[in-house]
C-alpha cells in the first residue's frame, strides 16, 4: 500500500472513530423559527427546547434561533430535510409543495373551523399527513395552531370575490395560493415573509392574507389597514425534526423529544387563543378598518376550482380530502 492511500485510510478510521464518539456524546440541535420574541411559537420553541434537554438528561441541546434570522421557510424546511438544521416550526402551507399529502391543508376552505382541523391532524388524517412528510425526511413531533387567515390590504374593504379582482396579494410559496388569488381575479406574488412589510409599504403588493397575530406582530397593519374576515385558509404548523437525526436516538431519548414537542404545543395552542384576542384588539385599536364577510360560500365557490384542478392532477389524493372532510 502506497504512503498517500494509507494517510488516506487512516484519516477515514479516525473520522469514523470521531463520528461514532460524537453519536455517543451529546447531540446539539438547532432549530429554526420565524416568529420573534413574544410569539406564541416563540414561546412555545423555547418551552421545547428547556423540556428537550430536561427529558433527555442533557443528551439532546436545543439552540433556538428566532425571528427567521436562519433563513427564509423555503430554505429552512430543505435545511431540516437534509440535516444541516435539525428542528423547524413550520406552516404546512410552504412544505405542501414538498410532500403531496400535506399539501392537502392548503385546499382553501378544506376545514370548516379550528375544531375540525384539530380533530382532522390529531386524527387519522394527521397520521397520512405525517407519513407523506416522514417521505421526505421531514418528522413531524407536534402541531400548533396558526388560526384562520384572511385578506388584508391597503385599498378598500373586501365584501364580495370581486373586490379581489386587479389587486396584488402577496402569498406564500406554494401555487395552491396563487391559484386561489387568480380565481378571484387578482393577482398572485409569492414572497418570502420578510419581505411583505416593505412591499405592503411601498406598494409593490396592494394585500396579503394572514391571520390576526401576523397582521399585528409584522407591523402590516399599519402598513395594509383594511382586514376583511374571508378566513379562507386554516393551515396547522409542525414542529418538525430532521429524519436521520431523530432515528439515530435511542428509543428512550426519541420518547422524551416527542413528549417535548407535544406539551410544548398545549402551551402553544394555550398562548394562540388568547394572541388571537389581544392582536386583534390591538390592531382595532390602531384603527384598521374590519369587515365581516356576508356570504362567505361565494368566496368559497370562486375558490372552488382551485379543489378541482389539484384533485384532477393529483388523484390519489382523493381519499384523504375526504378523509379530512368526513371528520367529525
Ligand atoms: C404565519 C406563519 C409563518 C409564515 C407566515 C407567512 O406562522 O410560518 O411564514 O405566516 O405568511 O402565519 O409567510
Amino acid at each position: 500500500m502506497n504512503t498517500i492511500k494509507k494517510i488516506v485510510i487512516s484519516a477515514a478510521s479516525t473520522a469514523l472513530v470521531a463520528g461514532m464518539a460524537v453519536s455517543s456524546q451529546a447531540a446539539e440541535w438547532k432549530g429554526w423559527n420565524i416568529h420573534k420574541p413574544g410569539y406564541p411559537n416563540t414561546v412555545a420553541m423555547d418551552k421545547f427546547a428547556d423540556l428537550v434537554k430536561e427529558k433527555t438528561g442533557g443528551n439532546i441541546t436545543l439552540k433556538m434561533f428566532h425571528s427567521g434570522v436562519l433563513g427564509n421557510q423555503p430554505d429552512a424546511i430543505e435545511q431540516v430535510r437534509i440535516g444541516g438544521l435539525a428542528i423547524g416550526n413550520f406552516n404546512l402551507g410552504p412544505i405542501g409543495p414538498m410532500a403531496a399529502e400535506a399539501n392537502v391543508v392548503s385546499l382553501p376552505f378544506i376545514f370548516k373551523d379550528m375544531g375540525h382541523m384539530h380533530r382532522a391532524l390529531d386524527g387519522a388524517a394527521g397520521d397520512k399527513i405525517s407519513a407523506g412528510m416522514a417521505k421526505i425526511g421531514l418528522i413531524a413531533l407536534a402541531w400548533y395552531d396558526s388560526g384562520a387567515r384572511s385578506f388584508y390590504n391597503s385599498k378598500k374593504p373586501i365584501m364580495v370575490p370581486a373586490d379581489v379582482a386587479g389587486m396584488k396579494v402577496r402569498v406564500m410559496n406554494n401555487e395552491l395560493y396563487s391559484g386561489m388569488i387568480s380565481a378571484l381575479g387578482g393577482n398572485p406574488s409569492p414572497m418570502a415573509f420578510s419581505e411583505v412589510f416593505q412591499s405592503l409599504k411601498t406598494g409593490v403588493v396592494d394585500g396579503a392574507e394572514n391571520n390576526w397575530p401576523s397582521y399585528e406582530s409584522t407591523g402590516h397593519f399599519e402598513v395594509a389597514s383594511f382586514y376583511s374576515l374571508s378566513q379562507h385558509l386554516i393551515i396547522p404548523e409542525c414542529v418538525c425534526v430532521n429524519a436521520k437525526a431523530y432515528n439515530a436516538l435511542s428509543a428512550a431519548d426519541q420518547k422524551s423529544v416527542k413528549d417535548a414537542a407535544r406539551e410544548s404545543a398545549v402551551l402553544q395552542r394555550d398562548l394562540w387563543e388568547k394572541r388571537a384576542i389581544s392582536s386583534r384588539e390591538k390592531v382595532m385599536k390602531a384603527g384598521v378598518k374590519f369587515n365581516e364577510i356576508p356570504n362567505k360560500a361565494a368566496f368559497q365557490a370562486a375558490m372552488a376550482p382551485v379543489h378541482t384542478k389539484y384533485l384532477a392532477a393529483n388523484p390519489n389524493l382523493v381519499p384523504l380530502v375526504e378523509l379530512i372532510k368526513n371528520t367529525k
